[in-house]
């Protein structure tokens, strides 16, 4: 029952979501047996109202947490975040070395080209729902 009123609200409210946009959404490709995962994307708010995100989930994983690195001693370090804010009329990255949706407990194998749903929670109590796409991880380098 309550898993119907959820869904029954974001359809309520998905013009307004209309407004944010998510591109570019991949999760990672790992070896078989690898248990944990990450998504990256690029999410723009295109509302008048600054939007928090507070929390992720995903139903091909046992627990979904946003995440940044950081470092901590000379050691990169991930940490969860409780909320993450984009400003109206900017974006923000989710990206390899920094933010990103930490994805547990994969409950089956992830397959190259797969789509894969993941929902965002808003602190206003909005769901922005992503689909992802599967892929190998890019080659990232910094000097
Ligand atoms: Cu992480």
């Amino acid at each position: 029952m309550l898993r119907l009123i959820v869904l029954l609200s974001s359809v309520v409210t998905g013009s307004l979501f209309a407004e944010v946009i998510v591109t570019n959404a991949t999760v990672r490709l790992l070896p078989p047996g690898v248990p944990n995962t990450a998504a990256y994307f690029s999410i723009e708010n295109r509302s008048d109202t600054k939007q928090i995100l507070i929390a992720a989930s995903a139903d091909f994983a046992a627990k979904a947490e946003i995440h940044n690195h950081i470092m901590v001693n000379d050691m990169m370090s991930m940490q969860q975040q409780s909320e993450v804010i984009i400003q109206p009329g900017e974006s923000v990255q989710f990206s390899p070395g920094g933010l990103h949706i930490m994805l547990f407990g994969l409950k089956q194998p992830l397959h190259q080209d797969q789509s894969v749903t993941i929902t965002l929670l808003t602190k206003a109590g909005e769901s922005i729902i992503i689909t992802a796409n599967v892929t190998q991880p890019s080659v990232h380098k910094h000097h």
